[in-house]
């Protein structure tokens, strides 16, 4: 081959491959392409081999052909690479986020309802000097019943639907009520006491306003001379405090074996505010737990020197107490975990 006939096959070479790459955009395709002129098993290298045997003066022309068509080739690989790049750059920015927009509201979660309360609760005793007591959920014979003055066949014991436990020493059972936790309080120190004992309880009960599982807060003070007067003192505060000043209290005569006298201690009804209503079944009130004071056989049991001391005592339910509050007519919303319910509190 003569140098003007390899210098053609160049200059086709480089014709070729314009006309292959026409308007191709992408990248890896470009990139084949020049390997197909350019490689090592590309055009041009077929017509390097007819270069060494040419006459010497001839070579340079050839050459200069050479790195003259490779040069525009790699030129134009580059400019297309790069129109590539800018074109991607222009379309990430043209979907350019705006950071000066409000973010998406993160859901918070909050204390369920039952915690609030128990914790406003515990917060309006703790301030006229009650302590938190607690005590187990699964509780002996003696604790629930019999040091509360309801020996085994006590009628009283069946107003308390007891879920009991099979096994273990002696007869346990789910608790029926918070106040196991003032005898096992009384038990482990002398007088004065003053504590609050807020707890989960257990009773074969279930119909919209009982639960066979709910919250009760016991309280239970005992000192020199505690008189019925500091119970209704005590339960007035509390009343006031939790669902306002102008909701008074009244206490009813009643029974329990663990207090004497005992009261069953009934609200002003929310809702009528004493006229009468459906509500409140036209009494004008409405009840949300037992009081009374501390029983002798009580402190007998729990050694405690009835000719010292006296207390009074009461427990109540905290569902109940909040049902009234908030007007809830169900007490299983407390436990279903509704979310629609649980964000109106
Ligand atoms: C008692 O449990 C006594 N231990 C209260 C007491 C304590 C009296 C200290 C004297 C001295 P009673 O069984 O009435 O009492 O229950 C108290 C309150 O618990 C009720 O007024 C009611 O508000 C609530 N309660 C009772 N059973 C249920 C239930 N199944 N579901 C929801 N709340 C209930």
């Amino acid at each position: 081959m003569t140098a003007q006939e390899i210098i053609q096959q160049i200059e086709e070479a480089g014709r070729e491959f314009a006309r292959a790459i026409g308007d191709l955009r992408d990248e890896q395709a470009i990139r084949e392409e020049k390997a197909r002129v350019l490689g090592k098993k590309g055009s041009l290298a077929g017509a390097m081999k007819g270069l060494g045997a040419l006459p010497a003066p001839d070579r340079p022309r050839v050459g200069e052909a050479l790195n003259r068509v490779k040069g525009s080739i790699e030129a134009e690989v580059e400019r297309r690479l790069g129109a590539i790049a800018e074109e991607a750059l222009e379309v990430d920015l043209a979907r350019r986020v705006d950071v000066t927009l409000p973010s998406r509201p993160r859901r918070r979660g909050h204390l369920h309802l039952l915690t609030q309360l128990l914790r406003e609760i515990e917060e309006i005793f703790r301030e006229i000097g009650f302590q938190v007591a607690t005590g187990p959920q699964v509780e002996t014979d003696f604790h629930n019943f019999e040091a509360l003055n309801m020996p085994p066949d006590h009628p009283a014991r069946d107003m308390q639907d007891t879920f009991f436990i099979e096994g273990g020493q002696g007869q346990l059972v789910l608790r029926t009520h918070t106040s196991p936790v003032q005898i096992r309080t009384m038990l482990a120190g002398p007088p004065p006491v003053r504590i609050i004992a807020p707890g989960v309880v257990y009773r074969r009960d279930d119909d919209p306003t009982h639960s066979p599982m709910f919250t009760q807060v016991e309280c239970l003070c005992v000192d020199h001379g505690v008189s019925f007067a500091d119970l209704k003192g005590t339960l007035l505060h509390f009343v006031h405090r939790f669902f306002g000043p102008d909701i008074g209290i009244r206490l009813r005569p009643s029974f329990f074996p663990f207090t004497e006298p005992s009261a069953e201690m009934d609200i002003l009804c929310l809702f009528c505010k004493g006229r009468g209503c459906r509500i409140c079944k036209s009494t004008g009130y409405l009840e949300v737990g037992g009081a009374g004071m501390v029983d002798p056989a009580v402190f007998a049991a729990c050694g405690y020197d009835r000719y010292d001391v006296t207390g009074f005592a009461f427990g109540f339910g905290v569902e109940r107490m909040g049902m009234l509050r908030h007007g809830v007519d169900d007490i299983k919303l407390w436990y279903e975990g509704d979310a629609r319910w649980l964000e109106q509190f």
